[in-house]
């Protein structure tokens, strides 16, 4: 659900910080990750992908090949309110966005595509959560 996408981007968003320099995101492009979730935020930017794999190694989200580590993923979804409603869907969807571009071979470009996609699909399937409602738990973390 949404609500529970409020949690996980709230959390999962404070690591910009310690990722911003080595991915050369500037503040510019974006200034806090909650607003990836903005209707008129582009998923478009090469150092957003690095930022969002150096992000996801905080968590050991990701595999060797820089793709979804689905068991990893599962468990950090599930360690929040009401998790387990999330967890599968969110994986899947990540996962049908990953084999769209698998052929991208730069890891930053890929994984901003599939970060696109992932949003795109995410809103179609009505978890993207509201800023508002990011902005309302980001206290918690
Ligand atoms: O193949 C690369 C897999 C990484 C994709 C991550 C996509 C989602 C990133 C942007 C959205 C984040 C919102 C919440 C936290 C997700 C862990």
């Amino acid at each position: 659900t949404a609500e529970v996408m409020s949690h996980v981007t709230a959390h999962f968003g404070k690591a910009l910080e310690e990722c911003r320099e080595e991915s050369g995101l500037p503040v510019e492009v974006m200034d806090e990750f909650k607003h990836f979730w903005r209707e008129d935020f582009e998923v478009v930017h090469r150092e957003l992908g690095c930022a969002i794999i150096c992000m996801s190694n905080k968590f050991e989200l990701l595999q060797d090949d820089t793709r979804i580590h689905h068991v990893n993923m599962h468990d950090y979804i599930k360690s929040f309110p009401n998790g387990q409603v999330l967890s599968e869907k969110m994986v899947q969807l990540i996962h049908n966005c990953e084999k769209q571009y698998d052929d991208i071979a730069d890891d930053c470009d890929r994984v901003v595509k599939v970060a696109a996609c992932f949003k795109k699909d995410a809103k179609k399937e009505g978890i993207a959560p509201e800023v508002a409602m990011i902005e309302a738990v980001i206290e918690k973390y």
